[in-house]
């Protein structure tokens, strides 16, 4: 059957996440098959994927040697313990992923998701801190705008007002901010990263004063905030922030979900910025997102302070998930791992980068464009807001690119886009002149 020709599915039982239900339901949008950069749209329409699905897709769409390493898992051993028990490709996949990290952080906790990534990792926090005797290290400091997921950890370490709210009473305790750091009057239209901006780490230094050190575990924030508008770190920033982490004893975390995996045209972030953390946590791109999977590298120190303070014969972490590691999801790392080496699709990113920000950078001047924002191969297009009515702009931009055949992301009045890692200059210019044609016809 084409795809063009499937019925259209019923509707009503499936609820959708961070979705408007009614409005989505009142008129779906359906995705039915995708290839290398492209999606196919219910109508048979061809939608060049602007943003690799949701920040994951980086080595494009329906990567043959991926499906078949699945397959071929799946048929050979589809699921095993990974609780007292082993699969070889669970190891295989960890040692992939290790080589990958900075140097030292080559100890891999395997989740399913960039929230079990955040949680997990401000859990590993908490179990160093206390195998060291530290117990009484556990507030976090997270950041406003940032995005960790949506447990009870990342919600409480992130700062975005909507996933808060309706949980306020049931936050994590312990939890202080920093300032975000996007200032559009002092930095709009910067390319790359801002020059204005390295003060605002010294934040830190004042909730460290405020709550003392010996009581504060670890800092979380995203090196390039992604979702909330793709806020990129000014020049210094992450450094100084190191440094103040590393002078008060607090584990740095990097949420690498977004940006881990060539995104910034690196494997990591931290390698892109020359600033190591202690701990990185993964998603989305680890494996292409073809099956669920996240992962958390901490480096040695921690590792092994965490299980040499247990017993031999005693489980050190207790935490873990029936499918950590799962088979399928470990093959398809090791494949994705493959193309992403093999195909040299960081340096890819790191080589369109120039030109990707060329194109987005054409957009100023177009109507509606308050700031634009890039790195690697992210940018964010930051449009006025209407006037009592934020987000609609962005929203219709959105359906209107749909329509034209191009897939953006938009939060709010903030457009995003972040193509896969193999996107070509053609396609690169056909996403920005897509968007600038909307743009003129948009009030
Ligand atoms: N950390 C970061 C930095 C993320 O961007 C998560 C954690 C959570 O990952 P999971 O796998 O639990 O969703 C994310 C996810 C968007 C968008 O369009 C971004 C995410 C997810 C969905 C949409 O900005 N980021």
């Amino acid at each position: 059957m084409n795809a063009h020709t499937r019925p259209l599915p019923d509707t009503d039982a499936l609820w959708m996440p961070f979705t408007a239900n009614r409005q989505f339901k009142a008129a779906p949008r359906f995705l039915v098959s995708a290839s290398g950069m492209y999606y196919t749209a219910h109508d048979g329409r061809r939608v060049l994927d602007g943003t690799s699905g949701l920040w994951c897709v980086n080595a494009g769409h329906c990567r043959t040697e991926i499906a078949e390493a699945i397959a071929r898992q799946s048929r050979e051993l589809d699921y095993a313990p990974g609780f007292q028990m082993g699969h070889p490709i669970a190891f295989e996949a960890a040692s992939r992923v290790a080589r990958l990290m900075p140097p030292g952080l080559d100890r891999i906790f395997f989740t399913n998701s960039g929230s079990e990534s955040a949680d997990t990792a401000l859990k590993i926090a908490l179990a160093y801190h206390r195998a060291r005797g530290d117990g009484q290290r556990h507030r976090f400091i997270g950041r406003e705008r940032g995005y960790h997921g949506v447990g009870f950890g990342g919600i409480s370490v992130g700062g975005i007002a909507a996933n808060r709210k309706p949980f306020s009473a049931n936050l994590m305790p312990g939890v202080d901010h920093l300032p975000h750091t996007l200032n559009i009057a002092e930095a709009a239209f910067t390319r790359g990263q801002p020059q204005w901006g390295a003060h605002l780490a010294d934040e830190l230094e004042r909730i460290v004063a405020l709550h003392d050190a010996s009581t504060i575990a670890g800092v979380i924030v995203e090196p390039l905030a992604g979702s909330t508008g793709v806020l990129v770190p000014p020049q210094g920033y992450l450094e100084r922030l190191r440094a103040i982490c590393t002078r008060h004893g607090l584990l740095l975390i990097f949420d690498e979900v977004i940006t881990g995996f060539g995104r910034l045209g690196a494997a990591t972030a931290a390698e892109y910025f020359g600033v190591k953390p202690d701990i990185i946590t993964l998603a989305k791109g680890i494996n292409n997102a073809s099956v669920p999977l996240g992962a958390v590298a901490v480096n040695r120190p921690i590792y092994d302070t965490v299980v040499n303070a247990a017993n031999p014969d005693s489980i050190e972490l207790f935490h873990g998930y029936t499918y950590s590691a799962h088979p399928l999801a470990a093959a398809a790392t090791v494949a994705a791992l493959d193309i992403y080496q093999r195909d040299g699709l960081f340096e890819r990113a790191r080589s369109l980068s120039g030109q990707f920000e060329q194109a987005a950078h054409a957009l100023r001047g177009a109507p509606h464009v308050r700031d634009i924002r890039n790195l690697g191969l992210v940018a964010g297009i930051e449009l006025e807001s209407r006037e009592g009515r934020p987000g609609s702009r962005g929203y219709e931009v959105f359906l209107r690119c749909l329509e034209r055949g191009v897939l953006v992301r938009y939060t709010a009045d903030i457009l995003a886009f972040s193509p896969p890692l193999i996107v070509e200059p053609a396609q690169i210019e056909q996403i920005f002149t897509t968007v600038a044609e909307v743009l003129k016809g948009v009030p």
